[in-house]
């Protein structure tokens, strides 16, 4: 038998004595580097420790509920080939110059939050939280956002999730107080110093002192140094706030987390029968099993059953069947072949997304005018203005403005992901007599109103003639339902996903508007902007529609 390779703990930072809550390897497994071999746990911080080598498992040196610290021997490894044949000797981490990583990059748990480049700042009688001291990690998502503007929160609640690939993390408030501002979106990668919140803090009092070492700092032109923090803000802002403890409701490692999104488990949903509630993979695996064994969700992914027969999934009733015949004359029709391909990918968009719809009301009197006064000089040329392309150019300058909205999710492996577009193809639904289709306008930023125009007027005929092929119908960043040449108030679209946002405008109408001294007739289009919450909150939705709704009356904005 070849030498032994040792796999040790690495450096974990303060920690010590951290108990092994599971073990995702035994005697007779072949890993690869960077294969989780246990998850620790603190009070702290939860951390999978990957090995360091591959090859095959000679000995499993630890047991669940054994405490480890820098340097204990976790398992002996036969080394893999002609690879593992190039490791060092054995050496501590076992991390060699076989490609695998150096000691830094392993798991480094934040022991505590000081303050200091962490933790609490204060600026204008306002602290604001950072993240804290996060040992060697940088660039970490935010995967869950426990706080919204305007929520109270009290010294040590969770603010947010962080999830690196070895470890998750819940940073908690080094303050109480109100939220006045939420600094970062689920998605964004932090590190130490990033600003999470701005907390106007429940005992942040105008008493002189503290006014004086609140604001001096900004004088100084410089951050908050933790020495002049006053006692009163000390109150507010503890010098040893309870550091990272793990994240949300659901207790589960990383692995596990990763585990259960690859599978489009619901963690929340899953039985936990580790140690403190703590949902193992075995768990998630049962939970699978069962809802793919209860047959409630037929003939859907993994994803999709998941839940089914225990309240977390779709436990629906088949579909009723009723012998209509039995209470008058019937006559039955196919459906169209549109309409059972939309009629799937809505079913899918309607219960896969959760869209929440945003109404607001763009004036567009001054562009109604402009476009009949341009369409009246060109009467001869037959070229005509539409309000959809007005529209169609306005949402692009919008979706520039809040690349939010010009994205899509994606699932890399196990992990989800937001791919932002550059390019501006924008699609409209247009209605004909076999269904609805969905043809799109590529590359709008490009295109002048006029261009836009001829083009949709060219794809709504070919709709119409049922001459549409996929190329015109594919590569769409965002969609637009217009009812306005039929009527209605306000409707709540369907995402077409992948993308994230769809916006349904119908007919305008005069309305009396208020203009601080009477009430003047205006020219309003009422819009529905319904978005992916998943991506887009309600703030971010409302700021477009306001934006676009800006654009729409007073179209020159379009060009700043
Ligand atoms: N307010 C008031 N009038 C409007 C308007 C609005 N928001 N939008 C269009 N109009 C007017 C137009 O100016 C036009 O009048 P004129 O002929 O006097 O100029 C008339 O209504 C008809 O317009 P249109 O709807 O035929 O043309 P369009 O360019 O506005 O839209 C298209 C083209 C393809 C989007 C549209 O024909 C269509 O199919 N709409 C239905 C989309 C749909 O079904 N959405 C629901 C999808 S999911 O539930």
């Amino acid at each position: 038998m070849s030498q032994l390779i040792e796999v040790k703990v690495p450096d974990i930072g303060d920690f010590d004595a951290v108990p092994v809550i599971e073990l995702f390897v035994k005697v007779g497994d072949t890993i690869a580097v960077d294969d989780a071999i246990a998850t620790l746990e603190s009070d702290k911080a939860t951390m999978d420790v990957p090995s360091s080598a591959a090859g095959v498992v000679r000995e499993v040196l630890v047991e669940v509920g054994d405490k480890v610290s820098e340097g204990s021997l976790l398992i002996k490894l036969e080394a893999a080939g002609a690879a593992a044949a190039s490791l060092p000797p054995l050496q501590g981490e076992g991390r060699g110059g076989d490609g695998s990583k150096p000691a830094a990059d392993l798991p480094h748990p934040p022991p505590s939050l000081p303050l200091e480049g962490g933790g609490a700042k204060t600026a204008g009688g306002i602290v604001e939280v950072a993240v804290p001291d996060i040992g060697d990690f940088s660039d970490v998502p935010v995967i869950e956002l426990f706080v919204k503007a305007g929520d109270t929160i009290k010294v040590d609640d969770a603010i947010a999730t962080l999830e690196s690939d070895k470890a998750t993390m819940d940073v908690p408030s080094s303050a109480a107080g109100v939220v006045k501002e939420v600094l970062v979106k689920l998605g964004d990668k932090v590190s130490q110093g990033h600003l999470l919140i701005r907390v106007e803090t429940a005992s942040a009092p105008a008493t002189p002192v503290v006014e004086a070492s609140t604001y001096a700092p900004l004088v100084d032109g410089g951050p908050a140094p933790t020495a002049s923090v006053s006692p009163a803000v000390a109150a507010a802002v503890p010098a040893a706030p309870s550091a990272v403890k793990l994240g949300g409701t659901v207790h589960a490692s990383p692995s596990v987390r990763a585990y259960a999104r690859e599978l489009g488990a619901d963690l929340a949903q899953v039985k936990a029968t580790g140690p403190k509630g703590r949902v193992l993979k075995e768990d998630v695996t049962a939970f699978i099993k069962g809802a793919l064994t209860t047959g409630v969700v037929p003939g859907k992914t993994p994803a999709a059953a998941a839940g089914a027969g225990l309240g977390g999934g779709l436990d629906l009733l088949p579909w009723p069947k009723v012998d209509f015949a039995k209470f008058g004359e019937i006559e039955v029709k196919p459906l169209s072949r549109i309409k059972k391909i939309s009629g799937q990918n809505l079913a899918r968009n309607w219960v896969m997304i959760p869209a929440v719809t945003y109404h607001e009301d763009a004036d567009i009197t001054d562009l109604e005018a402009f476009r009949v006064q341009v369409n009246k000089e060109n009467e001869k040329s037959g070229k005509k203005l539409t309000m959809l392309a007005f529209i169609i150019k306005a949402s692009v300058r919008a979706l520039q403005e809040f690349p939010e909205f010009n994205t899509s999710l994606d699932a890399n492996g196990s992990e989800l992901s937001l791919v932002y577009k550059k390019y501006f193809n924008i699609a409209f639904a247009a209605d004909t007599p076999n269904g609805l289709v969905v043809p799109v306008v590529k590359d709008a930023d490009r295109k002048s109103v006029f261009q836009i125009a001829e083009e949709t007027g060219a794809l709504a005929k070919k709709a119409r003639d049922g001459k549409l092929g996929p190329a015109d119908m594919s590569g769409a960043c965002f969609t637009i339902s217009s009812l306005g040449g039929i009527g209605g108030t306000y409707f709540a679209p369907i995402v077409n996903a992948p993308e994230v946002a769809i916006l349904g405008v119908n007919k305008s109408v005069m309305k009396p508007v208020w203009d601080g001294k009477a009430f003047v007739p205006r020219l309003t289009l009422p819009m529905s902007l319904t978005a992916d919450h998943r991506v887009i909150d309600g703030a971010l939705a409302t700021r477009f529609n306001v934006y676009l709704a800006q654009l729409l009356a007073d179209f020159r904005r379009v060009m700043l």
